[in-house]
């Protein structure tokens, strides 16, 4: 792998350090190690934005404890005067794995989170939700004081958490895309996005295929028509992006999907990849990006 803006070879880890990577925002680079902490949260404040980050240690099972880190987290935002939570990023140890229950640990994740929305009126943020090489889940929250965040949902896809249960007991609690309105304009931020059509995976074992669909997805989600349909004046293209950042689920294929992105996102968008578990047994590719 000879990726120009550098390129992670290595496995997922909890990438704490990234948030600016992350979020294109500065002022958080080091926020695992100069935030305070409440409890088992850590957090930073920055630019008019809080983030937070906290573990739930590996466990047989997730959905009580998720649940409750859940509400803590919802109970700290707003206690901080950060109520809007912009986007929310999952790492996530044996995420195809069983939980004691025999459910999938990303399903009993899910249970968990559900449950925590279930008891709130928050609005759906823009999410990830990925495997991990680490034990245990690792969660970061980015939340901002203005009140201006519009959740997108993709006309090509069902929302998440619209999802049947096929897909398990309890739908992912998240929205395709935020748009955030501040001072000096718009960011746009895109959740995970990956091969699922409707609600189903598509091209299942078709590595261009999946990329094909996820990029036509992130095309369908950021689109001048899809924002208006949700009040928003603003439009974009894959180019838009300033950067993106690639889930791989095998090492063998970092370099046709970094091709890929490259080609399909062009020069002006920093591509990073990771290889990473994804929430779907299937899914080959998932991929996330910021347009400011
Ligand atoms: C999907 O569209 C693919 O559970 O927070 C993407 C982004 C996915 C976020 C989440 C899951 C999540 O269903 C998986």
């Amino acid at each position: 792998m000879t990726g120009s803006r550098g390129v992670a070879l290595d496995d997922l880890v909890l990438p704490s350090a990234d948030l600016g990577v992350h979020t294109g925002l500065a002022g958080f680079g080091d926020a695992w190690l100069t935030g305070r902490s409440e409890g088992r949260l850590r957090y930073a404040e920055a630019d008019g934005f809080l983030y937070v980050s906290a573990v739930v240690p590996p466990s047989v099972r997730y959905a009580e404890a998720v649940r409750a880190l859940y509400a803590e987290l919802f109970a700290l935002t707003r206690r901080m005067g950060y109520p809007t939570i912009c986007r929310l990023w999952h790492y996530i140890g044996h995420i195809n794995g069983t939980t004691a229950d025999g459910l999938e640990t990303y399903r009993d994740f899910c249970v968990g989170r559900a449950l925590a929305f279930e008891e709130v009126s928050t609005a759906m943020p823009p999410a990830s939700a990925v495997g991990s090489a680490h034990e245990g889940i690792g969660l970061f929250l980015l939340a901002t004081r203005s009140g201006g965040l519009t959740a997108i949902e993709n006309p090509l896809q069902v929302p998440a958490y619209r999802y049947p249960r096929d897909h398990g007991p309890k739908p992912p609690s998240f929205a395709r895309a935020g748009y955030l309105r501040h001072a000096s304009g718009g960011t746009l931020f895109l959740s995970g996005t990956a091969s699922i059509v409707g609600h189903e995976t598509a091209c299942p074992g078709d590595l261009d295929g999946q990329l094909a669909t996820t990029f036509a997805n992130v095309e369908a989600v950021v689109h001048e028509r899809n924002l208006a349909r949700h009040g928003v004046a603003a439009g974009f293209g894959l180019a838009d992006f300033d950067r993106v950042t690639a889930y791989v689920r095998h090492a063998a294929d970092l370099a046709a999907v970094e091709s890929a992105c490259r080609a399909a996102f062009g020069a002006g968008t920093a591509v990073r990849l990771h290889r990473a578990d994804l929430c779907r047994a299937d899914l080959l590719v998932e991929v996330e990006g910021v347009i400011r």
